[in-house]
């Protein structure tokens, strides 16, 4: 890829919200996702497309559920930088905090998204561990609060270089 085409994979614990953010950033976003009961989740991917500034930016949403680390290891290929999709009306979660650890250790730019901040019960000041120590945000996917926001923000503070 060259240097205006950024990828940035997007991370986070079963039911957090991935497929969501994706789709409130890119209405034409795809998804690979199966029927759960009462739901759908992702078993493949998610992808979505968006510019900012100059950048073109693409998504690749991984699967949350434990048994897809293989799918997950395939779409961390080549990525610039990460983004991890918290649900702060749960407790922080073993997997969420591991995947936080993992990419802490990595060179790479990686950005903690609080989501469902929408809900009357959600607690983002439970989450210091693991949002204070690299870029963060506060959105929901679900109504699309802040959640383009958040992404920008994080582009601009990583990969937009200034030029004097
Ligand atoms: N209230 C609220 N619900 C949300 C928000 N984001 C996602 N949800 C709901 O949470 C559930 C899971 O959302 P998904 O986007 O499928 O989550 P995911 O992380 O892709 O899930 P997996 O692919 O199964 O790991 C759905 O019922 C969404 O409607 C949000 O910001 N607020
Ligand atoms: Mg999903």
């Amino acid at each position: 890829m060259g240097s205006d085409k950024i990828k940035i994979v997007i991370f986070g614990a079963y039911n957090a919200g991935k497929s969501s953010f994706i789709r409130s950033i890119d209405p034409q976003a795809r998804s690979v996702e199966t029927r759960t009961s009462d739901d759908s989740t992702t078993v493949a991917l998610d992808f979505g497309r968006v510019r900012i500034g100059e950048k073109k930016v693409y998504l690749f949403g991984t699967p949350g559920q434990e048994r897809f680390e293989f799918v997950r290891q395939i779409l961390s290929r080549g990525m610039h930088g990460a983004i991890v999709i918290v649900d702060v009306t749960r407790e922080l979660d073993d997997m969420t905090r591991s995947l936080c650890e993992a990419l802490a250790s990595r060179n790479l730019p990686y950005a903690v998204f609080l989501n469902k901040c929408d809900q009357a019960h959600a607690s983002p000041d439970n989450f210091m561990e693991i949002s204070s120590v690299t870029y963060s945000s506060r959105m929901s996917a679900m109504t699309g609060e802040n959640s383009l926001e958040s992404l920008r923000g994080f582009v601009e503070e990583y990969f937009t270089t200034i030029s004097c």
